[in-house]
């Protein structure tokens, strides 16, 4: 099945934040933000704005009728600066006016005075000086204290992984609407509803069922809008409640990225431990996760590292210890992968380093160290591997010991081109880590006609959950997708969601679907047993007919639904669903915290121009743990776009803050991500196909993030091309690897003149 909404994206008649048709008397808002990352507010003139003309009220925090907080996790984080402001781009007041322009132009005549106060950018000073949002954690699986002498091989190194801009199409925004007594709607560009609703209940003084959100789709939220989208909810309602008009604020895309906050870039070191058969006996890694100024959802995402830093391998000896260090940057917030990229780089480039320094392939090692079922993982789950089966499957299609020759041959053939290849196995566990948060909802009206319409808690945001839910009640109930409708997501009708995000919406919401579908059916089928005085479980629906034993009956679905409506049988249900056998416990750091996993095995290759340090990649080849898909063009549509999100993230999305705080790659033209010419030349994806039990809705695995981790074989690939030009070259591991870098790694070669003769030669 085509995803549901192609057709109204192909033809623009998609309807997101800035198409909804506006209410007459609608405003717009404008954000004024701190030019400054960190200091004291001695004066805020807004005089010289207020009175131009078309302004309708410029609010500021002592405006705020409730609480002036939006932090979710820790109460840290001010809506509308107080006193103090801690990152560049902090909201410190907001105007409302009667064109989009009239508010940017009042912004920019806000007259603002700080006391500048010390200024950390960096995530290990910020450790030394004791700033942290959360005290350091600690998973420990063995003792690798006494393992590092039964090692034969020990390395230790540093890394960095820059942060990366989601760059969803559709920029933050809001909507908001007063409605009678005191409430108001929210028509919010969020993954998270219920977060919109709860801060701004908080923020307005209002009860939690005073507050609607609602949301259609999204043009992209990568995990930007987790949280993040909350901010211009809440100021978009609480200039409406202010001004009892309606209020609108669709970011510009400057806006966007100078105030909101991106994927954590981390600092790291680790020290990794081999015996002769190249089995890692060891591995000890620190990580310093850059949180920005306040935690957002830092700890979540902390917490994630650690619980992938071994990525997709056993490793009897584990302690790796991490800090979310508090900087003055704008929080940094859920990113595709949640964490996990950041720890699996680690281990990765732990390996390269062996790697390179027994000169072997990286490959070798990772291979020999694949989890594997039974095996722990160092919080103490037990694995149920498809490591070892995506790995050789990967093997088995595509060679990897053939293409790694054919590089070499290449590479021995061409003096100032070169190719590079790595392997990038990935692990990545389903569930939020929040065991809380593993519960969804959803609602099933039959109507008479016989059309359906579900409403669950899940956001469309082009990853298309709403397409599988879709599958789910025309699977259940076995009628044409045409007479089923997937609703907005609301929390009228659907109540205390978690965000969508984690991978996770599909599997928590399709599930509750499933059941509230199934007890529908159940009582259509009671209804049509008693008449055809056969048992209910010898019925079944084919194609909107139902057949008993097999037989075909004279009942069809529109007749089951007329006649439960007659009888005065319910023709709706909402379902609420938990994955099982779920749990951890954080203060021992163990548990069952994951559903299941996710695995997959990909090989990059890339070419790398040795005189100019520019690069292609010419294949990512993947074995993919699908479960078994019930959307094979959206699930692979998944892996391409993580996979070359991925890429973007390490090889060339160079994001750039300078000392004092203040973005420097603010706009396209300074901030490079993939486009249709930096995508690789060819992409691969195959499945592993697996009809075991998984838990998975259908048992279709959960696909949204994993892919993106793929990309980090981009690095390595790169990183080998050029070792194969200038084999003596000290690289940093200094994610991401833009053409910069590769060029100045590039160089010195000693023998570049020879290089150049060898190369006139015919
Ligand atoms: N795909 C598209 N097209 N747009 C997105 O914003 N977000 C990703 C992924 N795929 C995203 C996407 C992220 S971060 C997550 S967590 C999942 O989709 C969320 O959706 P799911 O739980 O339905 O997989
Ligand atoms: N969000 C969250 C996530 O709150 N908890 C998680 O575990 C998670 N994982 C991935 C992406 N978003
Ligand atoms: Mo995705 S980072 O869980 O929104």
């Amino acid at each position: 099945m085509k995803h549901i909404d192609s057709n109204t994206h192909v033809r623009g008649e998609s309807v997101y934040l800035d198409d909804i048709p506006l209410v007459s008397g609608t405003l717009y808002a404008a954000v004024f933000d701190s030019p400054v990352a960190h200091g004291k507010i001695k004066s805020l003139d807004t005089s010289e704005a207020a009175a131009m003309r078309g302004v309708a009220g410029i609010f500021t925090s002592k405006d705020i009728p409730g609480e002036n907080q939006i932090g979710g996790i820790i109460p840290d984080e001010e809506l509308l600066a107080g006193t103090h402001v801690h990152f560049c781009g902090m909201p410190i007041a907001l105007v409302v006016a009667d064109s989009e322009e009239s508010a940017r132009a009042a912004v920019k005549k806000i007259k603002a005075e700080f006391e500048l106060l010390p200024i950390i950018t960096d995530p290990r000073e910020a450790k030394e000086k004791g700033e942290l949002i959360i005290p350091p954690r600690t998973f420990q699986l063995g003792d690798t204290h006494a393992a590092w002498s039964q090692c034969e091989h020990i390395f230790e190194g540093r890394t960095e992984t820059n942060g990366q801009e989601h760059l969803y199409i559709e920029t933050q925004g809001a909507y908001a609407i007063p409605q009678e007594n005191g409430a108001i709607r929210i028509y919010s560009s969020t993954q998270g509803p219920t977060a919109v609703q709860r801060t701004a209940a908080r923020v307005l003084g209002l009860s939690m069922n005073q507050v609607e959100v609602d949301t259609t789709r999204l043009g992209g939220g990568f995990g930007g809008k987790e949280d993040q989208a909350t901010t211009w909810g809440v100021l978009c309602a609480l200039a409406a409640i202010l001004v009892k008009k309606p209020v609108k604020y669709a970011l510009s895309r400057i806006e966007d990225m100078r105030m909101t906050g991106k994927r954590h870039p981390y600092s790291a070191d680790f020290k990794i431990g081999l015996n002769k058969q190249l089995k890692i006996v060891a591995y000890e890694a620190t990580f310093y996760q850059n949180a920005g100024a306040a935690a957002d959802l830092s700890p979540a995402v902390m917490e994630r590292t650690l619980f992938h830093c071994t990525n997709s391998y056993y490793v009897p000896n584990v302690k790796a210890t991490a800090y979310s260090c508090r900087t003055n940057l704008p929080p940094n917030t859920a990113f595709r992968g949640f964490g996990g990229p950041q720890g699996m780089f680690v281990i990765e480039a732990a390996i390269a380093t062996a790697a390179e320094q027994l000169h072997i392939p990286a490959s070798d090692i990772q291979e020999k160290n694949l989890i594997q079922s039974g095996d722990t993982f160092p919080y103490g789950q037990i694995a149920v591997s498809e490591a070892n089966e995506c790995w050789s499957k990967t093997n088995r299609l595509y060679g990897i010991k053939k293409l790694q020759q054919e590089i070499t041959d290449f590479n021995n053939r061409n003096p100032l081109r070169k190719k590079g290849i790595a392997l990038m196995p990935i692990c990545f566990g389903i569930s939020f880590t929040k065991t809380l948060m593993n519960q969804a909802r959803s609602l099933v009206h039959v109507y008479t006609d016989g059309s359906v319409g579900i409403s669950t808690g899940a956001v469309e945001m082009g990853q298309g959950v709403n397409t599988k839910m879709l599958q789910v009640a025309a699977t259940i109930f076995s009628i044409p997708s045409e007479k089923i409708k997937v609703n907005t997501t609301n929390t009228y009708r659907i109540a205390n969601t978690s965000p969508t995000a984690a991978s996770a919406a599909a599997d928590l919401n399709g599930k509750a679907t499933e059941i509230a579908c199934t007890i529908i059916l159940q009582r259509l089928k009671q209804l049509a047993a008693d008449d055809l005085k056969v048992p209910a479980d010898s019925l079944t629906l084919k194609e909107e007919c139902l057949y008993a034993h097999g037989e075909k009956t004279n009942w069809s679905w529109k007749k089951l639904v007329t006649a439960a409506y007659v009888n005065r049988i319910s023709l709706s249900e909402l379902a609420h669903y938990t994955p099982p056998d779920i749990h951890f416990d954080a203060t021992k750091e163990k548990g069952h915290p994951f559903t299941y996993h996710v695995y997959g095995t990909a090989i990059v290759a890339v070419t790398v121009d040795c005189l100019r340090g520019i690069y292609e990649f010419d294949s990512v080849k993947v074995v993919h743990d699908f479960g078994s898909s019930m959307n094979k063009l959206i699930d692979i549509g998944q892996c391409e776009g993580g996979i070359v999100q991925g890429i973007g993230w390490m090889t060339m999305e160079e994001l750039l803050y300078d000392q004092e705080g203040r973005l420097r790659s603010n706009a396209l033209s300074t901030y490079k991500v993939p486009d249709i010419y930096s995508v690789p030349k060819e992409i691969i994806v195959q499945a592993l196909e697996t009809t075991k039990e998984n838990a998975a809705i259908f048992r279709s695995k959960a696909v949204g993030e994993p892919p993106l981790m793929y990309g980090i074989g981009a690095y390595f690939a790169l990183r080998n091309a050029v070792k194969a030009f200038n084999p003596t070259a000290t690289i940093p591991f200094d994610a991401p690897m833009t053409p910069e870098k590769v060029l100045m790694s590039l160089y010195p070669v000693p023998a570049l003149e020879e290089i150049k003769e060898e190369e006139k030669k015919p």
